[in-house]
C-alpha cells in the first residue's frame, strides 16, 4: 500500500474556488485533481504535502496553514499497485504564483462546479464536504476496470475549518 498525500487549495470568498491540476503524466494520467502524491521515506504527510503542491503547481504552504481534511483507502483488486493510503489536507494560504509544471495543469474551479466527470469518479462522494470545510474518513474498493466503484464506506464529520476563521489543527 502506497502512502500518499492530497492537498486541496481553497480560495475563499463570495463564491469559493480550488485550484485543480490536470494530470499530465503516470497514475491518474488526464483527471483533475487536488495536489499530491507519495510520501517519501523520512517524510511526514504534511512536509509530503507541501512539498507536492510545490512540485506540481509552484505555490508555497505553510505546513502551519495545512489542515487535515480526512483520510481515504483505494483498493483495488485488480491491480493491488495501485493501492493508496491518502492523507487529506485543505489550505487556504499560501505565497507564489500558479506555474504549469510538468506534471499538472493547474486551473482553478468554483467549489460548485467541480469537473467531476473529468475526476476519480469516488470524488463526488467526498471532495465536496471537504471543501466545505469538513472531515472524511472513506474507503473505496474498484471493480476489475480500476474505474467504477465496487464497493465503499464512508464517515463525514464535522467542521473543522470555520469559514472565514482560523482553523484548528
Ligand atoms: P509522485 O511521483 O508525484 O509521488 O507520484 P504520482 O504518480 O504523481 O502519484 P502517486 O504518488 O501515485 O499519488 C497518487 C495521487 O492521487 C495522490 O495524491 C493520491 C491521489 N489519489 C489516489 N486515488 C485517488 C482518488 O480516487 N481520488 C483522488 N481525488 N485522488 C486520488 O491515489
Amino acid at each position: 500500500m502506497k502512502r500518499a498525500t492530497l492537498c486541496f487549495l481553497i480560495r475563499r470568498g463570495r463564491n469559493d474556488s480550488v485550484l485543480l491540476g490536470r494530470k499530465k503524466r503516470g497514475f491518474g494520467l488526464g483527471k483533475y485533481n487536488g495536489f499530491g502524491g507519495k510520501i517519501e521515506p523520512g517524510e511526514e504527510a504534511p512536509q509530503a504535502a507541501v512539498r507536492e503542491v510545490a512540485e506540481e503547481c509552484g505555490l508555497l504552504v505553510d505546513p502551519s496553514d495545512l489542515v487535515r481534511a480526512g483520510h481515504l483507502t483505494f483498493f483495488f483488486p485488480a491491480s493491488p499497485n495501485y493501492d493508496h493510503d491518502v492523507t487529506l489536507f485543505v489550505a487556504t494560504a499560501w505565497t507564489g504564483q500558479v506555474v504549469e509544471t510538468e506534471e499538472m495543469a493547474p486551473q482553478w474551479f468554483p467549489t460548485r462546479d467541480l469537473p467531476f466527470s473529468r475526476m476519480w469518479v469516488d470524488d463526488a462522494h467526498w471532495l465536496p464536504h471537504v471543501l466545505a470545510g469538513g472531515f472524511v474518513e472513506a474507503e473505496f474498493t474498484f471493480a476489475d476496470d480500476n474505474e467504477t466503484i465496487a464497493r465503499s464506506s464512508l464517515r463525514a464529520t464535522s467542521l473543522v475549518v470555520p469559514r472565514g476563521g482560523s482553523s484548528s489543527r
